[in-house]
């Protein structure tokens, strides 16, 4: 191999070395919560007891899993967000945030119970503070199993911690509703744009091309 063509590889695998440590770098958790503990570890219907962790703002939601209505066995308890009052539920937790960028993660499956049409909405509301709030509607058939989706949002209050409250809302009220598991919310990871990424590496390329011409 030609030394220009070993400097093009060693500088290319620098770029790819550079990428790998952007993308791995300051991801912190900031909450999270996989529901598999609560009730000591046993399903409940109508269940309200998430402590402070989360709040049932409206309706009913139902704890299940593990041996209970364990529609999808493997994932420990989740919820059901059509509790069993005919009245759809709505829960919803608070987090004090620092500014920045975050990600919230969530899963969510079909209802696996019957075709019946259900609407999940997950909303970021920044309820103290500033910032950019976010929402979506997902629907999902109702054999869907557990699908991750991911709703960025940012905090950008510099003088104090803004106070979000993410929740997340099914609609209708026949008991039977999508599934919710592992919540996770995470600063986002701060990647550098594209634009500056692609003129890293042809400013490399660059360097093994003059080193080429000299040799
Ligand atoms: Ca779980
Ligand atoms: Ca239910
Ligand atoms: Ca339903």
């Amino acid at each position: 191999m030609g030394s220009d063509m070993k400097l093009l590889k060693n500088a290319m695998s620098a770029v790819a070395l550079s990428l790998a440590i952007v993308g791995t770098a300051n991801a912190t958790i900031v909450f999270e919560d996989n529901f598999n503990s609560y009730n000591g570890g046993v399903g409940a219907l109508n269940y309200t007891g998430f402590s402070s962790t989360w709040s049932v703002m409206d309706g009913t939601v139902d704890l299940i899993g593990n041996g209970f209505f364990d529609f999808l066995p493997g994932n420990g308890l989740y919820i059901d967000l059509d509790g069993s009052t005919a009245n759809a539920g709505i829960m919803g937790h608070l987090e004090s945030l620092a500014p920045g960028d975050y990600t919230l993660s969530f899963d969510l499956a079909g209802n696996q119970r019957d075709a019946s049409s259900e609407l999940t909405t997950a909303n970021i509301a920044i309820l103290l503070g500033s910032g950019t709030a976010a929402s979506t509607n997902i629907s999902l058939a109702q054999n869907v199993g557990f699908t991750t989706y991911n709703l960025n949002f940012s905090i950008s209050d510099l003088l104090n911690p803004s106070v979000v409250m993410f929740s997340f809302g099914a609609s209708g009220g026949d008991n039977i509703g999508m599934l919710l598991d592992n919540v996770v919310l995470q600063d986002r990871i701060s990647v550098p744009e594209p634009g500056i990424l692609s003129m890293l590496a042809l400013g490399l390329l660059g360097i093994g091309l003059s080193r080429r011409k000299i040799a």
